[in-house]
């Protein structure tokens, strides 16, 4: 099992996404994010992967925590990823070797270029709803074949505490 993050700034209407140019899933748009590595919190390894993809600095602490998709491939690959939301960030972004960073308005996200997962929970996300998800894709990660997902209770703490 693997751990890893998701981040989505939003500003002024428009959502920071990046072509993600290497790796699984290049050609795709997602948000910055990646692997936690050991000793890392998974706020703290949200803020460091915006930074090194897309060099655009957030604190950990002024990233909320909207919701935990685990991700099936096949029968023995599996992911977990903890999603991060955030309003609050500087400096602009700009293409590195790993993405290649867009803003597009919130009512033209390109949910045909993102993993298919995206339209189901990215809306929750943006309206504010926490969420967990489970999805279940063919080995080769082209196709969605399940998923179940469940809005949760919001928290008192805004989801700003652990992780
Ligand atoms: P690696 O490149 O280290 O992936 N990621 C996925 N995101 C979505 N929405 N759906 C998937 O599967 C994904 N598979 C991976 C999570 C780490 C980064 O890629 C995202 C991490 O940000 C259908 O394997």
């Amino acid at each position: 099992m693997r751990l890893a993050t998701l981040c989505f700034l939003t500003r002024r209407g428009r959502i920071l996404l990046m072509r993600k140019k290497c790796g699984i899933g290049a050609g795709k748009y997602t948000g910055p994010g990646g692997k936690i590595e050991p000793g890392e919190s998974p706020r703290g390894a949200a803020a460091r992967e915006v930074l090194e993809e897309v060099c655009v600095k957030v604190l950990p602490e002024d990233l909320e925590l909207m919701g935990v998709c685990k991700f099936h491939f096949g029968r023995k690959h599996f992911m977990e990823v903890f999603v991060f939301k955030g309003t609050k960030f500087s400096g602009k972004p700009s293409e590195t070797e790993e993405a290649d960073p867009r803003w597009f308005p919130l009512r033209d996200i390109p949910y045909t270029e993102m993993w298919e997962d995206g339209r189901y929970w990215l809306p929750l996300l943006l309206a504010g709803k926490r969420f967990g998800g489970t999805f279940k894709f063919d080995p080769s990660r082209e196709r969605l074949v399940s998923h179940r997902l469940r809005i949760l209770p919001s928290s008192p703490s805004g989801g700003r505490r652990n992780p």
